[in-house]
């Protein structure tokens, strides 16, 4: 082909070449020659899972098709784009979600009929991508669909983990890890880029030297080089524009010289190839805990490394100076994790480019703009001084040299010593580390938080001395999910009672749901709304039946906790108050209890000792009640193993209760919370994370709070909390307590939960004595609402009628005014 400028419709233009339709007779000769051509197969022999490939190739070529448009828009336009660095993506499954954006779902149902194929069976064939821990990646997920959709020029870069996630088994009600084999059957959205690759040094030593001009020359000596190659998923947004995830696989170079080893060096040099390939082997599946090991450094270094290069190939590639990437790139670092790329960037236009260090400083510190996703401590990163002269050792220089300018600076101001010493990017209390956020503070234009209370508190102590220094840095964009998958992918049932009522513009303006209001006092309409649900419920029971053995009633009240196990989002704050019904049963003979299967579902770290038993205690507290005639006519208590996208897809629209119960202030937002609201379940909640805003956005009245408030938890705590005295004065919390240590729950082995009963009744970290009763007597306003189910279905439809804000839509365009400074371009 020749290259003269000519758009991709030239081409299409031409007699011959196939355009790419999208009726259903289209999708049938295609589906058809992908069968045949890619796969080999004929329909007799193929299985599922060939004919869900050769759906997805369908649908890729359409994707692909979308993407080349766009691209040569934003070209054209030559605008200002996004990069969003990420070590995690949870995509979910893409072909449900590329059919509904493509706008050919019943296109697509109807051809497949024609073969006698049922298109949800073949969406079930799809293994997802468990490329991350949670919401972080999750959130940037949601953030690719709407950057898609709204036309932004942007690229995503990540880490192609060959094992994602751990696979979650529930074996005597502990949680088992496996592998997640992701890419076993292959991947077919993906494809390789061979020519785009690009190499990383690890290790070694710095070599300066002088030349005849007295100018300074830096040279890197690694001792390690690994080659990262870009595997590239399109992203298509509903009815526009594909975006590229552009992930990054470690391979070793191809710089040795194999003849000229004997065999004891070759077979050195394949061990040196299987080590380097190691780097992208495996996600580490610790949230908000991190330990600092060596390869997880090594895989920030080696995608931050690869998309730095790859972003200054592109924007060279367009005959522009380095001295202007800030004015055609922003760099988005999504948490810490690629921080290290404030000091990659200084040495690429240093020592690569020969930029002087002050225009260097200026193009890096325009480039970056930080999100903060935790104010936990042990969350907060930082690497050891040592493990990155190891490492990285220019870096470690840099990083230096950036501390001591920036101490130089902060000096000229009224800072103490204290306070200088508590912003120094290096702590030097114990073994000297480096305190990533700071490095990505100073290195950055822009600092948010994920919601108004988080972005607050970042203000006010974490990154408070630097909000100080620089209050124009800090600010805030709320979080917000995709409605396209998370309502109109997978709740087709209330999505298409939504459309018939007002029509379909909430697919790409999410505040026209406001108009659901006015339908809240029309019988008709809630009868429908409540039909809708019930019939999700009848999934869920049937998922749960499928995934655990057990059989719930639909008509129950479905109450829902999912999330990653953590103590600070007090699972077992919700297990407490489910052995107190249980006793109120077995020992007070009351039952007023309306019945309600308790949903669990959530990874714990493999290390996490307490979230591991937090686990078991959900599991044994289900033993007992799931197996009491007694009991189990009134609760369920079930633990869907194996939380993933594509289970959350029939989780948020079965439920009736989503329990968001965190010790106030430490969720930074929390974004199931917003999933499931959007799908009609009613909230019971602390006034944490983005709770505060939905319950603003819902009404007070349409809210079930409880607990503390940050403050009050601040005040609680510096006035000396003691859950003992919390335990000893009331009751009922002291038998659901003991209960821990029972014979009954334990089978005999009463230690099991020592550890737990213990934490709680000495040091209660997160408050669950405090804030037991009030989460009681608010489940006792929500047993009450629940009775009058007219009431529940007016405040379900009010919740969702008010969920216009927690579009990620609005998040980017957000991100777009308030950081980026990045205009839409549409295809
Ligand atoms: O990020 C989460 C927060 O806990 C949520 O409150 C918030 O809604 C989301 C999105 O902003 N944080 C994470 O999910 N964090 C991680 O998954 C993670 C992963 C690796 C290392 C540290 C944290």
């Amino acid at each position: 082909m020749n290259s003269n400028n000519k758009k991709t419709e030239h081409y299409f233009a031409k007699p011959g070449v196939a355009n790419i339709g999208l009726t259903k007779e289209d999708i049938k000769t295609s589906f058809l020659e992908k069968l045949f051509y890619s796969l080999g197969r004929i329909p007799v022999v193929a299985t599922k899972n060939d004919f869900y490939t050769s759906l997805a190739l369908t649908v890729r070529d359409r994707v692909f098709r979308k993407y080349v448009k766009s691209l040569e828009q934003y070209a054209e336009e030559d605008a200002r784009g996004v990069a969003y660095l990420s070590a995690e993506y949870l995509p979910g499954p893409h072909l449900g979600n590329n059919l509904l954006n493509l706008e050919i779902v019943e296109e697509t149902r109807e051809a497949l009929a024609e073969f006698d194929l049922d298109l949800d069976e073949l969406l079930k064939e799809e293994v997802e991508p468990g490329l991350g821990n949670g919401g972080l990646g999750r959130l940037a997920s949601c953030y690719m669909d709407s950057l898609a959709t709204l036309g932004i020029p942007s690229i995503a870069y990540g880490i192609r983990y060959e094992f994602g996630i751990f696979k979650q088994e529930i074996q005597n009600g502990w949680q088992v890890e496996s592998t997640d084999k992701w890419l076993q059957k292959g991947n077919t959205w993906e494809i390789l880029r061979p020519e785009i690759s690009f190499e990383v040094k690890f290790g070694g030593n710095t070599e300066h030297s002088r030349d005849e001009n007295n100018k300074l020359h830096i040279e890197w000596i690694p001792d390690s080089e690994i080659k990262g190659t870009a595997y590239d998923t399109p992203i298509l947004g509903y009815q526009s524009n594909s975006i590229i995830l552009r992930l990054w696989k470690a391979e070793a170079t191809e710089s040795f010289d194999f003849a000229a080893y004997n065999l004891g060096e070759y077979y050195r040099a394949v061990e040196k190839k299987m080590r380097s390939e190691n780097i992208t082997k495996v996600l580490y599946p610790n949230d908000e805990n991190l330990s600092g090991k060596e390869l997880r450094l090594k895989q920030q270094y080696f995608f931050v490394c690869c998309s730095l290069q790859d972003i200054i190939r592109l924007h060279l590639l367009q005959g522009r100076k380095l001295e202007t990437l800030h004015e055609k790139f922003t760099i988005q670092l999504n948490d810490t994790h690629p921080s290290i790329a404030v000091a990659e960037l200084m040495r690429l236009l240093l020592d690569v480019h020969h930029m002087e260090w002050e225009e260097a400083w200026k193009v890096t510190k325009s480039t970056f703009a930080y999100t903060n996703h935790t104010l936990l401590p042990e969350a907060l990163e930082k690497w050891p001084v040592n493990l990155l002269r190891n490492l990285l050792p220019r870096h470690l220089e840099l990083i230096y040299e950036i501390n001591s300018r920036f101490i130089t600076e902060i000096r000229e101001h009224d800072f103490t010593g204290e306070q200088i010493s508590r912003m120094s990017l290096i702590d030097d209390r114990g073994e000297p580390t480096i305190r990533m956020a700071h490095l990505a503070t100073v290195g950055s234009y822009k600092v948010n938080g994920v919601s108004a209370l988080h972005s607050g508190l970042l203000k006010e102590e974490v990154l408070k001395d630097f909000a100080q220094l620089w209050p124009e840095k800090f600010t805030n964009v709320t979080n917000g999910i995709t409605h396209r998958r998370f309502l109109a992918v997978s709740n087709p049932l209330l999505a298409g009672l939504i459309t018939e009522k007002i029509g379909k513009g909430w697919l790409t303006n999410l505040d026209k749901l406001k108009s659901l209001e006015s339908f809240v006092n029309d019988e008709d309409f809630r009868r429908k709304w409540m039909e809708v649900k019930l019939e999700n419920k009848k999934n869920l029971a049937a998922q749960i039946k499928e995934f655990t053995g057990f059989e719930i009633n639909p008509e129950m009240l479905i109450d829902v906790q999912v999330k990653r196990i953590h103590e600070y989002k007090r699972q077992h704050l919700k297990v407490l108050h489910i052995l107190s019904l249980y006793m109120q049963i077995k020992e007070d003979g009351q039952n007023n209890i309306p019945p309600t299967a308790f949903v669990f579902a959530g990874k714990a770290a493999p290390g996490y000792f307490m979230a591991k038993r937090i686990i078991k205690l959900i599991t044994a507290v289900g033993d007992l009640i799931n197996n009491d005639p007694e009991v189990n006519k009134i609760l369920k208590v079930i633990f869907l193993p194996n939380f993933s996208v594509k289970l959350a897809q029939h989780v948020y629209p079965g439920a009736d209760l989503s329990e968001q119960i965190s010790m106030a202030g430490k969720e930074a937002s929390g974004t199931g919370n917003m999933k499931f609201a959007l799908n009609g379940a009613l909230t019971i909640g602390t006034l944490d994370g983005a709770n505060v805003e939905i319950r603003e956005e819902v009404g007070e009245e349409n809210f079930f709070l409880f607990g503390l408030t940050t403050e009050e938890v601040a005040e609680r705590k510096k006035a000396g909390y003691h859950p003992y005295k919390i335990y000893s004065e009331n009751e009922k919390l002291k038998r659901v307590l003991d209960f821990l240590l029972s014979e009954e729950l334990t089978k005999g082995d009463t230690e099991l939960f020592r550890s737990i009963y213990d934490n709680l009744l000495n040091q209660d970290p997160y408050l669950l004595l405090q804030d037991y009763q009030s989460y009681v007597d608010q489940m006792e306003n929500v047993y009450e609402i629940w009775k009058d189910s007219q009431k529940w279905a007016k405040m379900s439809i009010i919740n969702v009628a008010n969920m216009g804000k927690f579009s990620s839509d609005r998040s980017i365009k957000d991100y777009c005014e308030k950081i980026w400074k990045v205009k839409a371009v549409k295809a």
